[in-house]
């Protein structure tokens, strides 16, 4: 007996002491990952052995090399007779960027059809190694892996206009996304606070478009125009010589630079350099923010100067740069000014078309033409579809999902960049605590969930989704440090949503292989965000009763939570389950970690219940598409909209919300609200006035009050319910017109519509 247990004792020792070790933290996770025993460990004596005839791997090779000596000193030689080798093997037969890596204990073998796989293969092996220079020994775990990527554009943009970012930065940017494995650098290079790419024929372009007056202390949109006589200090472009190092540099990386630039819209910085290419001709300073008051920021479509000035740009910049796509930008453009100018008007009239879409289009096309004669491609955001597709061009899906899916239908290529969850300008975290951002909320665990491809699509559709890539615009962002913190964690999370095959994701795993990368950042002196702890409070409703459900993203954290309206603390009800919502009432929670609550403010939600919970509404003009709540059914959910991360809010633009919500039988009632939200840097304004009506029939309605927006419109943001109380009365139908308002004078967005968001209906 006592023999037996030795012996199974001595087995199970065995077992655990032969078994594959723990898997490296690798991000993207690769495809196939097996790992055996023991560690190749590389020093002093290993070379590197490749076909020496083959230039491109000798530069592959100089990398993994030059990597090596700084993290260790050991300098690496190559293709020297040795007992230890890390060896590229050149494989035809293995797919574009794909990698076949095996470690053992006396070689690592990387096979692969280009450089490019090698290049991933060294990726997933550095990734085992220390992040920088220590005492550490440098020991790849002995494993096999073989790996391929599930798209082809994996991308990363950078708006380098609204705030400038030299060369060196532009580089620790390029390595990051090349140890992450992606693969397309799209650079906003044009936009209208800042022109940044030399132009030898249009020296006014840099001279003058790339420098504005320095208001970086200044709130983007709070920040005041130029004026005649000031100093423009701030800005910076790069020289063609510093863009060809740039894109060599990349190149080594297996990062392609897709340059972007913008037109007709946003170019204001062209514009101030050279006024006869807007519609008025009138001269204009570079501008400082956000406040758009009498600027001209399109190119006038009906000058002919413009297009040869485009086309001059153009082919200056094609030969800097080797990628077969150019971004021509194509979004946000402002028709007014074209639908005012006599030259837009008789460009329209000569070649036949209807409206300011269709001359954007033809302006569009007329571009498309140009680049397609120099063998180039065109890609631009979605509003390109507007008036018509110009015959060749690729997509780029920002504003959700629909431009993607129109243009993938239509058989075009797309490339996705969702502004929800893909626009890492947005806050990831907080938002209390956090840098100032331009709103929003996208955690790394939104970012890590999302899936490129659109379920509205066929699988034939499917292979136009050429893949996706986060934008990083920077008008809130002005430093490095505050850049690093953007995208880091949250590049990690896009890298495995563009790699890995989608049936490997799994966020606990995925979170869990993140904390190694945390420390490699911290080793290396990168400032980025330790992830989200604010608490994502779900209401969701099931066989009619109101339920709410609790996750936190941080790993191994626990939520405690309260529903009368105190602070959560560590001795607080502990969320095991979703939790039903009964009466009216707040609840907080918060993440605890180690036993501490973690995060400045906890998330609070709050909940009324009223006479027309669950009772459907009827909207005479339309939600907003980007503002729909996401609430169980909205206005009627017992749901408040919450001013911390703009969620629960209906948005209505240029026209009034006009609800009509049945109650489904004769109900005696008081009192009806509706819940509105201001928030004046937002275009976002409370009513000017709220109309209350009710019907016994649903055709013969009665006014019951108007009230009157009490809150000066200046104001920076408020959430006010407008209320009626009046004598009780049996009714089945109410009607609530709330008056839109415009942007006030003096607002950047002044005489123009504002947003009216709502929250709720409340019916006593
Ligand atoms: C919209 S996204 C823009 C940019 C802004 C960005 C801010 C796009 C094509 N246009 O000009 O910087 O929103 O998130």
């Amino acid at each position: 007996m006592v023999l037996k247990k030795t012996v199974l004792l001595l087995f199970l020792l065995a077992s655990v002491l032969m078994n594959a070790q723990q898997q490296p933290s690798i991000i993207p996770k690769p495809v196939d990952l097996k790992m055996g025993n023991g560690n190749f460990t590389i020093d002093g004596n290993t070379t590197i052995q490749y076909d020496k005839s083959r230039k491109d791997l000798k530069a592959t090779a100089d990398f993994f090399a030059s990597y090596i000596k700084n993290i260790s000193g050991f300098s690496l030689k190559s293709n020297k007779a040795a007992a230890k080798k890390v060896e590229f093997v050149i494989e035809k037969s293995i797919q574009e960027e794909g990698y076949q890596l095996t470690v053992s204990l006396t070689a690592i073998v990387i096979k692969a059809s280009s450089p490019k796989g090698v290049f991933y293969g060294i990726q997933s092996i550095l990734q085992t190694l220390p992040a920088i220079r220590n005492n550490a020994a440098l020991e790849v775990p002995v494993m096999q892996v073989n790996d391929y990527p599930r798209f082809k554009w994996r991308g990363m943009h950078l708006d380098v206009s609204r705030h400038f970012f030299g060369p060196d930065m532009i580089k620790e940017y390029i390595d990051l996304m090349a140890s992450y494995k992606i693969n397309v650098f799209h650079w906003h290079l044009v936009d209208d606070q800042g022109w940044r790419i030399a132009i030898k024929k249009y020296p006014k372009l840099t001279e003058i478009g790339a420098w504005r007056v320095d208001n970086t202390n200044l709130n983007w949109r709070e920040r005041p125009q130029a004026k005649e006589g000031e100093k423009p200090t701030y800005g910076g472009f790069y020289t063609q010589e510093q863009i060809k190092e740039i894109v060599k540099y990349a190149a080594e990386r297996n990062i392609t630079i897709v340059p972007e630039i913008e037109m007709p819209g946003h170019v204001a910085s062209a514009i101030a350099s050279y006024p006869q290419l807007s519609c008025t001709q009138q001269p204009q300073l570079p501008m400082t923010g956000g406040n758009y008051s009498n600027m001209s920021s399109n190119y006038c479509a009906g000058n002919d100067e413009v297009f040869s000035f485009l086309e001059n740009v153009l082919a200056e910049v094609m030969p800097l740069f080797p990628s077969s796509y150019i971004h021509i930008g194509g979004d946000e453009v402002d028709k007014g000014p074209w639908n005012k100018c006599v030259r837009c008007q008789a460009r329209m009239k000569s070649e036949g078309l209807k409206d300011e879409h269709e001359l954007q289009s033809y302006f569009i096309k007329r571009i498309e033409k140009f680049v397609i004669s120099k063998k180039r491609k065109i890609i631009g955001w979605d509003e390109i579809l507007e008036g018509g597709l110009a015959p060749e061009a690729a997509v780029m899906s920002w504003r959700g999902e629909a431009g993607g899916i129109e243009a993938a239908k239509m058989k075009h290529n797309v490339v996705m960049t969702p502004g929800t969850p893909f626009y890492f300008d947005h806050y990831q975290a907080g938002p209390e605590g956090e840098l100032l951002a331009i709103g929003g909320f996208n955690t790394v665990k939104r970012v890590y969930d999302y899936d490129p491809i659109p379920k509205e699509l066929n699988k034939e559709d499917e292979a136009y989704i050429l893949g996706a890539q986060a934008s990083v615009w920077t008008e809130y962002i002005t430093t490095p440090e505050h850049l690093e913190y953007m995208v880091l964690p949250r590049m990690a999370a896009l890298a495995e949503v563009i790699w890995s095959p989608k049936e490997n994701k799994n966020w606990d795993n995925f979170n869990e292989r993140l904390q190694y990368h945390f420390k490699g950042y911290a080793q290396k002196g990168l400032h980025y965000s330790p992830g989200n702890f604010t608490v994502n409070v779900k209401p969701f409703s099931e066989n009619g009763q109101l339920l709410v459900s609790l996750f936190t993203e941080a790993l191994n954290g626990q939520i405690r939570y309260t529903t009368d309206g105190t602070e959560p603390t560590l001795q607080s009800e502990k969320y095991e389950k979703p939790i039903g919502i009964k009466s009216s009432l707040v609840l907080k929670a918060a993440t605890v970690v180690d036993g501490q609550i973690k995060g400045l403010q906890a998330a609070k939600q709050n909940f009324v219940m009223h006479k027309a919970i669950g009772n459907s509404v009827q909207y005479t003009n339309p939600v907003s598409q980007y503002y729909l709540a996401d609430g169980p059914n909205s206005l009627t959910d017992g749901v408040r909209g919450t001013n911390a991360v703009g969620k629960y809010w209906h948005g209505f633009s240029e026209k009034d919300m006009i609800a009509t919500i049945d109650l489904g039988q004769a109900t005696t009632i008081e009192n009806i609200s509706l819940g509105c939200l201001q928030n004046y840097s937002d275009w976002i304004f409370l009513p000017q006035s709220v109309k209350f009506e009710v019907s016994t029939d649903g055709k013969f309605f009665k006014e019951i009050k108007t009230v009157n927006n009490p809150v000066d419109i200046n104001q920076k943001s408020a959430v006010h319910n407008f209320s009626a109380t009046f004598t009780q009365e049996k009714v089945r139908y109410i009607k609530v017109t709330a008056k839109n308002n415009l942007c006030p004078p003096g607002h950047s967005g002044a005489g123009k519509p504002g947003w009216l968001f709502a929250d709720e209906i409340i019916v006593e």
